[in-house]
């Protein structure tokens, strides 16, 4: 079956059968295609469930809204947050030189890479919004090298499923299925509105995942991990935030 026909079906499928016999038989067709979110268990976890599957199935190549330079925010609004730890403004006092990215799991080439190793990958801009679940948004430009680019030099296996990352900041870290890691979007990021990406809106680097609200875009990062199964992380649901009652998949 070719995969637009069995697109089709799934989609029409899943439409089908949450309308006519609940939407437990939706949750059933959608963990037939793999569309289960990690968080899928506690009391949100039905609608979570069909929330992911029918995003992935409907809109998995679709792109963020890209803005013009004129929109740019004039006053960009960097949710507050101190430099993280001591280890942190080590860093920072050596002028990033010795941060790196590390990349590990399902690859076979692991990695560590500076900010400049980075630089030397395919450079991506985007004037894309950073939008917070508190209700709050604004729009800059961002600069970086996709995070396909980082995921081909450590040529990640077939297999994997989802890319982990992590913040120097101690309990923030997320992940993201591969339709999302390998998406043009996602972006490794470094600059920000034509400089350096400053340390408020997470310098030296951090993930940009325009698709999705503002808290998957974690600041500080400084690990990657390549998996094919979130339940080693944390408490097995993907990510922090579920774990605090917001959702592992945030599409927007
Ligand atoms: N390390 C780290 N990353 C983080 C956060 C944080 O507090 N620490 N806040 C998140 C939340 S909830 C949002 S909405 C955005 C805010 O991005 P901004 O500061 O650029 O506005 O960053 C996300 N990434
Ligand atoms: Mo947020």
């Amino acid at each position: 079956m070719s995969g637009i026909t069995r697109r089709r079906l799934v989609r029409g499928g899943l439409a089908a059968a949450a309308g006519a016999s609940g939407l437990a038989v939706a949750a059933r067709l959608a963990g037939r295609y793999g569309l289960i979110p990690p968080d899928h268990g506690g009391l949100y976890g039905l609608g979570e469930t069909l929330t992911y599957a029918s995003q992935r199935l409907l809109t998995s190549h679709s792109l963020a809204r890209e803005f013009a330079r004129s929109e740019i925010s004039k006053q960009p609004f960097p949710n507050p947050v101190a430099p993280p730890n001591e280890e942190f403004k080590r860093l920072a006092a050596g002028n990033f030189a010795e941060w790196r990215l590390t990349v590990s799991g399902m690859v076979a080439r692991p990695l560590s890479l500076s900010i400049a190793d980075l630089k030397r990958f395919r450079a991506s801009g985007q004037i894309t919004q950073v939008a917070c679940e508190e209700g709050w948004s604004y729009v800059a430009e961002w600069i970086g090298t996709p995070l396909v680019e980082v995921l081909h030099a450590a040529e990640i296996l077939p297999q994997a499923r989802y890319v982990v990352y992590f913040s120097i900041a101690r309990g923030w870290w997320d992940s993201i299925d591969m339709a999302d890691a390998l998406h043009p979007q996602t972006l490794v990021t470094y600059g920000m509105n034509g400089g350096d990406l400053p340390v408020n809106f997470g310098g030296p680097l951090r993930l940009r995942v325009p698709r999705q609200l503002g808290y998957k875009s974690v600041k500080y990062i400084t690990r990657l991990a390549v998996t094919d199964d979130l339940k080693r992380f944390g408490k097995g649901l993907g990510s922090a935030p579920p774990e605090g009652g917001y959702a592992w998949y945030a599409g927007i």
